[in-house]
């Protein structure tokens, strides 16, 4: 069984992420998706929210679950027996940022990490633009699952009245 997790922040799930999601589920046995906390970024969805939203959106991909975590990335893999970290680049910019976590995660437990090169339709979507449009009233259909574009106007509703 080749095990494989995708981490994130998933503040929410995008389509950009998803893509990923699926075509790491067809190179590995099973893949979990594992939502955790990034200490530069700050948060509008709680963690079981977040959870919840990536359940709903990766319902039907058979071989991917998903948990939470705390702490390392290298010590959840290692708990659930993972044999990589899949990661999607969208550009330059990405594979600076991804490197040296990549590097560090290999040094901490040798742990692989593969990278996935993002689709050319979903190069511009992040999760913090994605809340920052909607914020301004921006359309984001299209680069988020209907249900996620749902809770994410109401969360910005009830956060402004
Ligand atoms: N197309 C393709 N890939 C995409 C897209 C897109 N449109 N959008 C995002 N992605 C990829 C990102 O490149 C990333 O690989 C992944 O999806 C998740 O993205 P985010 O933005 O949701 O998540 P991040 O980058 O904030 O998550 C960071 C982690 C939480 C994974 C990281 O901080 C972590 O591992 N933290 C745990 C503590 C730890 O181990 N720290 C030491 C690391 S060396």
């Amino acid at each position: 069984m080749r095990r494989a997790v995708c981490p994130g922040s998933f503040d929410p799930v995008t389509n950009g992420h998803l893509d990923i999601i699926r075509r790491a589920a067809g190179l590995f046995d099973e893949v979990v998706v594992a939502t955790g906390v990034n200490v530069s970024k700050s948060r509008l969805f709680g963690p079981q929210e977040r959870l919840e939203m990536l359940a709903a959106a990766t319902a039907g991909l058979d071989n991917v679950r998903v948990e939470g975590f705390s702490g390392l990335i290298v010590d959840f893999c290692r708990e659930i027996g993972a044999v990589a970290i899949v990661k999607g680049l969208r550009g330059a910019t990405d594979y600076e940022y991804e490197l040296p976590m990549a590097q560090m995660n290999s040094h901490l437990t040798g742990i692989e990490t593969v990278f996935l090169p993002g689709a050319v339709h979903n190069a511009f979507v992040s999760s913090s633009l994605i809340r920052e449009v909607a914020a301004f009233g921006g359309d984001i259909s299209g680069l988020v699952p209907e249900f996620v574009r749902e809770r994410l106007l109401a969360r910005l509703a009830e956060k402004s009245g």
